[in-house]
């Protein structure tokens, strides 16, 4: 019943920042999730506790030991996948939040230094995932966000009008632009449309913004939304 996120970080005091306050605070405070988070340098086995070394072949940086991931991950891995945070990762999304809302939870590896030995990786069917193309210092950062934009799905964390803007979302646009009061502002006006009172002709100028917008800022999801061929029908392309 409660969600459960694992998180294996060199850095445990960034957990859970963000995650502890509003919506989601509130829902770890009630248990609708859990958050339990393992150090990894308590699993080395030397007393200097080491937990990286150079890559082999040479080249800048360090690689975390796979003895030390496996020993860390033995400690909390119970069957939830196990994602680690990474550039080189498939693109995360808004389907992979909605996936793991709906399983018992999940293990974050957050990585460090130039990355993680591949052989535990393939060793334990890690999966790596990527949250956009930049590179972070540390995946804590990564596994901070994903989880929010899983833990605001979770049954009761969200509100009634929260989950309706996230089914536009889903419909594949960008959102339109909101206003509220004043109705002038510094010279600038509210669109009169919003004003009207015509619930029809404000639903036809969102769609026209959304539309517009994804065009313009994202032609990917604009050719992806067309190619599901949304929208077609009412614009009068098709019979
Ligand atoms: C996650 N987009 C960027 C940085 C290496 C596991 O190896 C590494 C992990 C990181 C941290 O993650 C990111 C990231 N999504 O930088 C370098």
């Amino acid at each position: 019943m409660t969600w459960r996120a694992s998180v294996l970080t060199l850095f445990p005091a960034m957990f859970p920042g963000p995650l502890g306050q509003s919506l989601a605070g509130r829902a770890l405070d009630t248990g609708v999730w859990s958050l339990d988070i393992t150090q990894i340098r308590d699993f080395t086995q030397d007393r200097h506790k080491t937990v990286d070394d150079a890559p082999f072949g040479g080249g800048a940086g360090m690689v975390l030991r796979p003895d030390v991931i496996d020993a860390a991950l033995n400690h909390v891995a119970d069957g939830r996948p196990i994602l680690c945070l990474s550039p080189r990762g498939r693109r995360f999304c808004q389907a992979d939040a909605v996936h793991l809302s709906a399983i018992d939870g999940v293990v974050l590896l957050c990585g460090r230094y130039e990355g993680i030995d591949q052989r535990v990786i393939d060793a334990r069917g890690i999966e790596e995932v990527s949250l956009g193309d930049y590179v972070l210092s540390g995946g804590e950062p990564a596994a901070l966000v994903l989880l929010d934009a899983v833990i605001r799905l979770l049954p009761g964390v969200m509100g009634a009008a929260d989950s309706a803007a996230e089914e536009s979302f889903s419909h594949g646009l960008l959102e339109y632009p909101h206003y509220t009061r004043p109705a002038e502002w510094c010279g600038r006006r509210v669109p009169d449309v919003l004003l009207s009172g015509n619930h029809g002709a404000v639903a036809a100028w969102r769609r026209e913004q959304s539309e517009e917008i994804t065009q313009h800022r994202r032609p990917d999801l604009w050719v992806a939304y067309n190619a599901a061929s949304h929208g077609l029908m009412t614009k009068g392309r098709l019979p």
